[in-house]
This record gives C-alpha cells, sequence and structure tokens, in this order.
C-alpha cells in the first residue's frame, strides 16, 4: 500500500510547475493522497486550476493570506467537500521586492518588515488555529518551507531572513501546541531552486553556481527531491517527528569553509 493512501491535503503556494509546492503536490500524489489547492489571486487561477486537473483534484480555492478572514473564508469552501483532513502545506512567503537586496538595515521599513512577517510567519498560526478542528487523521502533518537564511547572515535576504527565523521558532511553538491533538508541524530547510520567488533575484544563478560548487553533493536539489522530504515527513512513518527544521539542500548548511582554489 502507498504510504499516504487515505490522506487529503491541502495545498497552499502554487504558482507554476516549478513551484516547491508543486513539487510537493506531485511525489503526495504519487504516494496515495488526495489533494486540495489555493491560488493567491486571479491572475494565478488558470495555472493552478490546470495542474489540478493534472492530480485528479476538483478542489481550488482562493485565498490571500494577507486578506482578513482569507483563510477562514478558504476553509468554509473546504469543508463542504472535506470534514476532516490530514495534511497542510504552507508553501509561500512574502516581502517587498526592493527589500531584498542592498542594506538590511538601510533597506528594510516597517511596513515591510510587517508584511512579510505576516504573510510568511504568522499564515502558517493562523492557518493551523483556524484548521485545528478539521485535522483529524490518524497522524495528521503541518508542513511548512524555510531557506538557510533563517539562521545565518547572509547578503540581501534580509528582512525576509528575520521572517524565515520567525516562521521556524513558529513551527517549534505550534509543534508544543498542538501536539496534545497529535499533530505534527515541521518544516523543510531548501537549498537555493529556480521558481518563480527565485526570478529577479540578482546573483540568483551564481547562488546555484556556488552551491553546485561547494555543497557536499556537488549540486543543487529539486523540487522532487523537496517534495519526497515532504511526502515522508505527512507519512506514518514519521509519526515521531514534529518541531524539526530538516535540511533539503545537498548538504550545504553544514559546510564550515569551501575547498580553496
Ligand atoms: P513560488 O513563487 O513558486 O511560490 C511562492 C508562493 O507564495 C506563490 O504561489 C504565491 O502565490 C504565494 N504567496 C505569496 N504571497 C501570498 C499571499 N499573500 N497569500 C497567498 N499566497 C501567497 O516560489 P517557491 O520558491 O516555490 O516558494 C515557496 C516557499 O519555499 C516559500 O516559503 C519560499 O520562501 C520557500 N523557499 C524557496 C527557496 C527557493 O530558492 N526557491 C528556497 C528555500 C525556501
Ligand atoms: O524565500 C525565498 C524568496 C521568497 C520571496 C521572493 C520574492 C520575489 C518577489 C519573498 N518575497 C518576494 N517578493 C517579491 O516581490 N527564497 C529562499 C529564494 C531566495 O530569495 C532570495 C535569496 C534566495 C535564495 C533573495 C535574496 C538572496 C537570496
Amino acid at each position: 500500500m502507498k504510504s499516504l493512501e487515505g490522506k487529503k491535503a491541502l495545498i497552499l503556494g502554487v504558482a507554476s510547475n516549478r513551484s516547491i509546492a508543486w513539487g510537493i503536490s506531485d511525489s503526495l500524489k504519487r504516494n496515495g493522497a488526495e489533494l486540495a489547492f489555493t491560488y493567491q489571486n486571479d491572475k494565478l487561477k488558470d495555472r493552478v486550476q490546470k495542474l489540478a486537473n493534472d492530480c485528479e483534484s476538483d478542489i481550488i480555492m482562493p485565498c490571500d493570506v494577507s486578506e482578513n478572514n482569507g483563510i477562514r473564508k478558504m476553509l468554509d469552501m473546504l469543508s463542504a467537500k472535506w470534514s476532516e483532513f490530514d495534511i497542510i502545506v504552507h508553501s509561500l512567503a512574502f516581502a517587498p521586492r526592493d527589500e531584498l537586496e542592498g542594506n538590511y538595515v538601510d533597506k528594510t521599513t516597517k511596513e515591510g518588515f510587517i508584511s512579510a512577517h505576516s504573510i510568511s510567519s504568522y499564515s502558517l498560526l493562523e492557518l493551523c488555529k483556524e484548521s485545528k478542528e478539521m485535522l483529524k487523521g490518524t497522524n495528521p502533518s503541518v508542513i511548512s518551507l524555510s531557506y538557510l537564511g533563517a539562521v545565518r547572515g547572509m547578503p540581501n535576504y534580509n528582512v525576509m531572513g528575520v521572517a524565515k527565523a520567525s516562521l521556524e521558532a513558529n513551527v517549534r511553538y505550534l509543534a508544543y501546541a498542538m501536539g496534545e491533538n497529535n499533530i505534527r508541524v515541521n518544516c523543510i530547510s531548501a537549498g537555493p531552486i529556480k521558481t518563480l520567488a527565485a526570478a529577479g533575484i540578482s546573483d540568483f544563478r551564481k547562488m546555484l553556481e556556488h552551491v553546485e560548487e561547494n555543497s557536499p553533493l556537488r549540486r543543487n536539489v529539486t523540487i522532487q527531491e523537496v517534495g519526497d522530504t515532504a511526502s515522508f515527513l505527512a507519512s506514518d512513518g514519521a509519526s515521531g517527528i514534529t518541531g524539526q527544521v530538516l535540511y533539503v539542500d545537498s548538504g550545504y548548511n553544514i559546510i564550515g569553509m569551501p575547498a580553496l582554489k
């Protein structure tokens, strides 16, 4: 039997077939899960509709997490189809474009700081709060996506790194609080991947080359690899794992110094 047979998963964060959320969807589907999708706005609706069709899902709902009650409204729509479900994938983040380059101190604004934290971290708490009563399978699992900039200083990631630090702490507090309902909360810290969120980020190609040259595995990771790790975390095989940050980054996070040339 497939590892996710009988489980239902709600996926937030598909924007294209390059999205990490799409790599996760594809893997969850291959492992037997049933899927429901959200899309951020009308611009993305048709694309998400097609991708949902590709994995035999007929549940697609709008959800902008920055909107008041956006998450509640989406879950009310979902409850017409599913009274209970097992898995949530939170694969979204936002900071104002111009605050993702240059000097952190000079570039970060109060509004940018608040929106980055609200969309990228608070939304995970709101999702958990509003869906707690519906997360009722054998081993419910909530999964989010983080990046190394949460725990290391690095160029340009700036306020997004501070918001990811908040997200990772959020994962631990949510894991603690929802443990009494047997709900597990974890995140995957992925290496850099060329998605829409990476488009237009200065030097992104150089970052990919740097990982290719210096990570233990000497290559970048794929959305398929992140997807298969998410399938593991969502499976009953991971029933003892909660509050963790799992690195899927070719081992890049463990190096102390690159090979000197
Ligand atoms: P992506 O552009 O495919 O996905 C980002 C998603 O965030 C989009 O679907 C977008 O609609 C959604 N989003 C943004 N603001 C939203 C809002 N207000 N309401 C609802 N949805 C909103 O890019 P991705 O790289 O797949 O990003 C997914 C996650 O992975 C993010 O949390 C990102 O920080 C994380 N991540 C990305 C990388 C990378 O290098 N691409 C590495 C590590 C972690
Ligand atoms: O988390 C991310 C990026 C998330 C992201 C992307 C955008 C681009 C468009 C958040 N907000 C926005 N806002 C926009 O307007 N990554 C892990 C990818 C990424 O982004 C970087 C990176 C890496 C890696 C930005 C600077 C430096 C490194």
